[in-house]
């Protein structure tokens, strides 16, 4: 009677069985499960067959309990390599998911899975991963600017930089707070929301120069990752106007004039002396940095009418 009902269902049994074993985790160097699966796949086939061969032949009906032992005996001696599956953890003794039951070759939870087998879990983290968090660990472990995929890159940040350029000077700032503290740099900062990058550029030149800036030009984007996961991206503009009485000092910074030829690049972003010059002659430009910290790691300079180069090299 049952085995009856198991040769009827017994198309459905190898599938479901066949369908655990494709989705059962391949671990390196471990296949219990997966073999354990397989090998009651065989089992079950073995009895189908002997079914068969009892129907053809017309075998009497004891001889079913025959059949029945035949099949039950691999499992009865080969046990352990049947029944790899357990209800624990093997090393902490946590209870187990059910998938972790069913399905993960090595009856480790989360935990003690991570501990044994790194670079496995960090595989499956990554597949199981939303893109955009996916994208966030790319951005933040690359060390090289070709690592990142800069077309699906999107800035937490803003920014934009003026160079005030009149007479052969630069009006450049000494930045007394935030981020490059200590370095001069140009005027700038945040664009705001429901500012355009000009409005912004006139905005903050104002509150750090007390100058009206005038006939801007943008000449250049930045693109900033840093380690920490702070993705920056900067517009820069020139500007040869302007109209006001520039301050002395404010409380986050000190603006003064500079001869172009007096720029000292030691006081400044590691990366302004990559495309600050080019900047100056007119060029337009792209430039693509990882920094960690202050301290850049890599960099790609593109000038315009220029072939892409890499840092120093660009303007040697
Ligand atoms: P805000 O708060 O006034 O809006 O702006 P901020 O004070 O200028 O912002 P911050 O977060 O303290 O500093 C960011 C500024 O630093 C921003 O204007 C862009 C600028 N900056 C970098 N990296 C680099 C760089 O490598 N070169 C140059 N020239 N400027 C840079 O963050």
């Amino acid at each position: 009677m049952v085995l009856n009902v198991f040769s009827k269902a017994f198309t459905w049994v190898m599938l479901f069985v066949i369908i655990l074993n494709l989705s059962q985790r391949k671990i390196p160097h471990s296949a219990k499960k997966r073999r354990a699966t397989l090998l009651w796949a065989s089992d079950f086939l073995l009895l189908y067959i002997l079914l068969i061969v009892r129907d053809y032949f017309k075998w009497p009906s004891w001889l079913e309990w025959v059949m029945v032992a035949i099949t039950i005996l691999p499992i009865a001696i080969f046990h352990k390599i049947f029944w790899p599956f357990r209800i624990h953890c093997s090393a902490c003794g946590k209870r187990l998911s059910f998938n972790q039951f069913l399905g993960d070759d090595d009856n480790f939870c989360s935990d003690c899975f991570k501990e044994a087998f790194p670079e496995e879990a960090k595989k499956i983290e990554k597949k199981t991963m939303k893109r955009e968090e996916l994208l966030e660990t790319y951005f933040v472990e690359a060390e090289r600017v070709d690592e990142i995929p800069w077309e699906s890159w999107r800035a937490t940040e803003t920014c934009v930089l003026i160079y005030l350029v009149k007479d052969g000077k630069v009006l450049l700032i000494l930045k007394k707070k935030g981020m490059g503290s200590g370095y001069f740099n140009a005027p700038g900062g945040h664009i705001e929301i429901e500012e355009t990058k000009k409005e912004a550029a006139v905005r903050e030149f104002k509150e750090e120069t007390g100058l009206d800036v005038k006939n801007l030009e943008e000449r250049g984007t930045l693109y900033f990752q840093f380690k920490d996961g702070i993705r920056m991206l900067g517009y820069v503009f020139f500007a040869d106007e302007y109209s006001g009485e520039m301050v002395d000092e404010t409380e986050e910074t000190k603006p003064f004039w500079c001869p172009l030829e007096d720029i000292d690049y030691t006081m400044m972003w590691e990366d302004d002396r990559l495309w600050l010059p080019k900047a100056l002659e007119g060029k337009h430009f792209e430039g693509y940095f990882i920094f960690d910290d202050r301290k850049m790691l890599d960099s790609k300079i593109i000038i315009e009418e220029e072939e892409e180069s890499k840092g120093e090299l660009t303007l040697a």
